[in-house]
């Protein structure tokens, strides 16, 4: 029998080698931890109970480097995965690190830029089907400005339409079995990003295409950066069918990119978000895109990564019981929660038109009067999180 919130494959935890392998180097202070080897990392996240990993091209393969090189890496990195059974579900490309990102990567001003970058993502999404992935992650950190004159938004995003058709157009020409997912940030590195937040990449993907091979992989801290409530846009992305992929981690308020580990920063909205993708059926990896704190050494990068999967598996206990418990479902009628359920006009435009109770009859007086008993809804759920129902 498996201990008590210990993970196993089926729960479809994965990390990025980016999150783990990130050695603390920050704007204001250099690494403060060696790199890591992503073969270590296969088999580490493998022990602790994890279904799979994901990889920039940059994060397996140097920048630059050879096809030798380059081929070694991979067999590696392929080597690893059957040894350990990891998965790799998602990969994405690094176009941020390299200055020649330093104004984005499909809608830089630079043409050459611009055709560089599709290039440098196709390669890599040949690796990414080769090794199993079926979403693309696509998170344009560059593609934005610090200045107003610097970028004109409008033929920025006829640029960022022209490269996600031409991605499109190549897994379908490829018969790939691949779907991309944007990832929103509203700022860092850029003062502003295009597609800032999960509304604006969702009305971007029904202006391309194939509309239908586009999603979103939200990242929480992202959401909240820009003081989002990060389970209602994963709820419309949900509503909407573009929830390919979704990245897991902390963010205390609105402030720098904070990457904590998931659980810690706003705890309530994990609380939400757990009960949304759970009572949701959502079936796509539980993926985390967060940084070990630089403070800590190799201990801290694993205890970490064990524990982003750990207060998942709280979190799910705790929201189960919250849903199962026969007061949670009194207050829940009490709050008219079933009846938000209910079509409005059921009877038609003509039935709601003849109806004098929907207007002529109507007590307005009384229903304005009815309590929606939010508070104690709203008590019982924090007593659940706090463990003491
Ligand atoms: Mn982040």
């Amino acid at each position: 029998m498996t201990e008590r919130f210990s993970p196993t494959p089926e729960d479809r935890f994965t990390f990025g080698l980016w999150t783990v392998g990130w050695q603390g180097r920050d704007p204001f202070g250099d690494a403060t931890r060696p790199a890591l080897d992503p073969v270590e990392t296969v088999e580490r996240l493998a022990a602790l109970g994890a279904y799979g990993v994901t990889f920039h091209d940059d994060d397996l393969i140097p920048f630059g480097a050879a096809d030798g090189e380059r081929d070694a890496a991979v067999k590696r990195f392929r080597a690893a995965l059957d040894r350990t059974g990891l998965a790799v579900p998602m990969a994405t490309t690094n176009l941020f690190t390299h200055p020649v990102f330093k104004d984005g990567a499909f809608t830089s001003n630079d043409r050459d830029v611009r055709r560089f970058a599709l290039r440098k993502t196709l390669r890599n999404i040949d690796l990414a089907v080769e090794l199993g992935a079926n979403v693309y992650v696509a998170w344009g950190g560059r593609e934005g400005a610090e200045s107003g004159a610097a970028k004109d938004v409008r033929v920025a995003l006829d640029r960022l339409k022209e490269a996600f058709d031409l991605l499109g157009q190549y897994v379908t020409e490829q018969g790939y079995d691949l779907r991309f997912a944007i990832e929103p940030k509203p700022n860092e590195p850029r003062g502003d990003i295009l597609l800032p937040t999960i509304g604006h990449a969702l009305a971007f993907i029904e202006r391309l295409e194939r509309p239908e091979l586009v999603g979103v992989n939200p990242e929480t801290g992202h959401e909240q950066m820009a003081g989002l409530n990060f389970p209602h846009g994963i709820a419309q992305a949900l509503w909407a069918g573009k929830l390919f992929h979704i990245d897991l981690n902390g963010q205390s308020g609105i402030k720098y990119d904070q990457d904590l580990r998931f659980g810690a920063g706003d705890l309530r909205q994990a609380f939400w978000l757990v009960d949304l993708l759970e009572s949701a059926g959502y079936e796509g990896p539980r993926h985390f895109d967060f940084k070990p704190v630089r403070t800590d050494g190799a201990d801290g990068v694993w205890e970490s990564a064990k524990n982003c999967m750990r207060n998942y598996l709280v979190l799910k206990e705790r929201t189960a019981a919250f849903r199962a418990d026969p007061d949670v479902r009194d207050a829940l009628s009490a709050s008219r929660l079933p009846e938000l359920s209910a079509p409005t006009a059921a009877d038609g435009l003509a039935g709601l038109l003849a109806d004098p109770t929907a207007y002529e009859t109507f007590d307005v007086d009384a229903a304005a009067a009815r309590s929606m008993a939010f508070e104690h809804l709203d008590q019982l759920a924090l007593e659940h999180l706090l463990g003491v129902r």
